[in-house]
């Protein structure tokens, strides 16, 4: 567990804005006074049309937050607008596009401007306050203004990784209904065309409530037109006015929906509110970064993603920083991608995913060391766990060893970083993610739901809400309160285990549920198996997560097929095929394994822990099998482990 190497917070950041001393008096406040706390955060942070009548009103046993009722906002204007007196003609965005030769400057005015028409634009289509929009869209400017677009008209947003397929795009619009569709007619990563309005052509012929599909003219390549639901957004926006009033919005009403992972059924619809999950997005983004008035900011995130959300898009713009977009991929055209951009822009801040790093590590420190990276004051990383090796490269290569990595523990249904060193305040544990941000109360809890005292190991666990909380999961609030609030009632349940060490450093040691981290995307494992059992050859399929060098973790699928079946080659090239068409290229199974028969309880209950053990070629520790209805099927797994 813990690391012997301590890196002291280094003399550059001496005057950072919280220091080691504000850090333990402000949490101490955040948590023995969290209204007081919020309430001077709120003020400090946002712009309000209204003020709020109660700061926090919560309940934990039933899952319930109210953050900041009775007030009012907009997320819109407080991320554009409210600094247009001041920064109209400064940068918001940077955009860097997949070819080295195409970037371009965003000012906060033409961001202003390029919204407003696009809010026009959705409002001349009926949208309204608390319709869904869908956005589908590679990494570009428009992928934010969409977003943005929406929040200004009070819509609700749920964007759809890029990435994912027409099968997983059309369950996600009709799961939250959404009737509107932004999406562009190619994407472009890594010199490759990805063939979005085709992908979306393909999901929408399931959806018939969906009147608008918006297309962003990237690439120029040939699409197919369904005259009268399909509109392309530079003549639109172009016949739209520059100016528009945005919705006065309720401090609950939600902002947007982003799906995301669970260990069983479906993709949730994480739902997020407005003014708790704008403040702790912009609050962390000032503290955890240190953001200094003026640098460039770079998140390689996809905005798919939840760090995409509050990391590229809305706590970097609720400060009036600088943010980066990265259109791209990091090993494109080679891997000194990554740093050549940083000496271009003079980034100043490198926020990315271990995933990343350790792929970039592989390659060796040439790239790294044909650029001059003298810009950089700051790393970070998110996602999954960093591993020490990884996490020493980083500082020792990429920063030179005078960066602080803040390596930031957090979730899509979190809203913001929970877990982070604060590069001015924290002395640096390779691979721990260190201290709880303000207003986080943390526990690690016992199998029997006790809380440990202490160092230890345990379950992780929030003991009380914070502002930018789950608000339900959309369609199902049910579902909300089964999958965080009941496995320890009056706590929410992370699914990540953790240990904290002596000086009450936290390690987050991965998932405790059936839920795999694939090169930092959530994936559960109920989903490739269904995705598996939809060919008519399988009869049963069981996935579990193996260590995989570079994207931490891999997918091992067993699968049975029907009797009479043969396995062959191309029948696993099938069942490849089968998992990237249903979900999308990160589902790409690593391993098939063909398994005339699954471990069971007699109950029937298929028994991953074995699985996981064999997947993970830790054969000398399988456990008790004893209880399995057939204690040989183990043996011939064993003899037949692929990979
Ligand atoms: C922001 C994001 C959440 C899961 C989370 C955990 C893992 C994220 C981590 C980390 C160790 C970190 N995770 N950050 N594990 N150290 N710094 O990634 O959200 O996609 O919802 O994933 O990712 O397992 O539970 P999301």
């Amino acid at each position: 567990m813990s690391e012997s190497r301590v890196y002291p917070v280094p003399a550059s950041f001496s005057d950072a804005h919280i220091n080691a001393a504000r850090y333990r008096e402000m949490y101490r406040q955040s948590i023995d006074d969290p209204a007081g706390f919020w309430g001077e955060q709120a003020e400090q942070f946002l712009s309000w049309d209204k003020p709020w009548d109660s700061v926090v009103n919560a309940d934990l046993t039933i899952g319930k937050a109210e953050w900041f009722a009775g007030a009012k906002l907009n997320v819109s204007v407080n991320c554009i607008d409210r600094h247009l007196p001041a920064r109209a003609g400064q940068t918001a965005f940077i955009w860097e596009g997949d070819n080295p030769a195409d970037s371009k400057h965003i000012t906060y005015a033409e961001l202003h401007e390029a919204v407003c028409r696009l809010a026009n634009v959705l409002r001349e289509r009926g949208v309204k306050k608390g319709d869904r929009v869908c956005i589908y869209m590679p990494m570009i400017p428009e992928a934010a203004y969409a977003m943005l677009a929406c929040a200004r008209i009070g819509a609700i947003h749920s964007v759809v990784f890029g990435g994912f397929s027409p099968e997983a795009l059309k369950d996600r619009i009709l799961d939250s209904d959404c009737q509107t569709l932004i999406t562009a007619d190619e994407g472009l990563r890594g010199g490759k065309k990805v063939a979005l309005k085709a992908n979306a052509d393909a999901a929408l012929a399931a959806c018939p409530n969906v009147h608008s599909c918006i297309v962003v003219q990237r690439t120029g390549g040939d699409v197919a037109w369904s005259e009268g639901r399909d509109l392309w957004y530079h003549e639109a926006t172009a016949a739209a006015a520059g100016d528009c009033e945005p919705e006065s919005m309720d401090a609950e009403d939600p902002l947007f929906i982003l799906y995301t992972s669970g260990s069983t059924g479906k993709p949730k619809g994480v739902l997020h509110s407005t003014a708790g999950y704008l403040l702790q997005a912009a609050m962390t983004f000032k503290y955890t970064f240190d953001y200094r008035e003026g640098e460039v900011y770079w998140c390689t995130a996809d905005v798919g993603w939840v760090t995409g959300h509050t990391y590229i898009v809305y706590g970097p713009l609720a400060n009036g920083a600088i943010s980066l977009m990265f259109e791209g991929v990091p090993t494109y055209p080679d891997a000194g991608r990554c740093w050549e951009v940083i000496d271009k822009h003079q980034v100043a801040t490198f926020y990315t995913a271990p995933t990343a790093i350790r792929a970039l590590h592989a390659v060796g420190d040439e790239p790294v060391k044909r650029s001059s990276r003298a810009s950089l004051r700051l790393l970070g990383s998110v996602g999954e766990p960093i591993n020490p090796e990884a996490w020493e490269w980083y500082y020792r290569v990429v920063g030179d060893s005078r960066c602080p990595i803040v390596d930031t523990w957090w979730q899509t249904e979190t809203g913001a970083q929970m877990i982070t060193p604060l590069p001015g305040a924290t002395d640096l544990k390779p691979g721990s993610a260190s201290f709880p941000m303000f207003g986080v109360d943390l526990a690690l809890l016992n199998e029997d739901g006790s809380e440990i005292e202490g160092a230890g190991a345990g379950y992780l666990v929030v003991k009380s809400s914070w502002p930018a909380q789950i608000r339900t999961v959309y369609g199902d609030h049910q579902r909300l309160i089964d999958t965080y609030f009941s496995t320890y009632p009056g706590y929410y349940f992370t699914g990540d285990g953790a240990t904290r060490d002596e000086d009450g450093y936290y390690w987050i040691t991965g998932r405790v549920d059936d839920v795999l981290n694939v090169s930092g995307h959530r994936m559960g494992t109920a989903e490739v198996e269904s995705a598996l059992v939809l060919h008519d050859k399988v009869a049963e399929a069981a996935v579990v997560g193996f260590p995989h060098d570079i994207k931490g973790q891999g997918i091992y699928c067993y699968v049975t097929l029907m009797d009479g079946e043969e396995p062959s080659d191309a029948l696993k090239q099938e069942l490849v095929k089968l998992c990237v068409q249903e979900i999308g290229p990160i589902a790409k199974p690593d391993v098939i394994q063909w398994a005339p028969g699954l471990p069971k309880t007699r109950s029937g209950k298929i028994m991953r822990r074995i699985l996981r053990k064999i997947a993970e070629n830790e054969l000398g520790s399988l456990g008790d099998t004893s209880t399995l209805a057939d204690p040989s099927v183990v043996d011939s797994l064993i003899e037949n482990r692929a990979g």
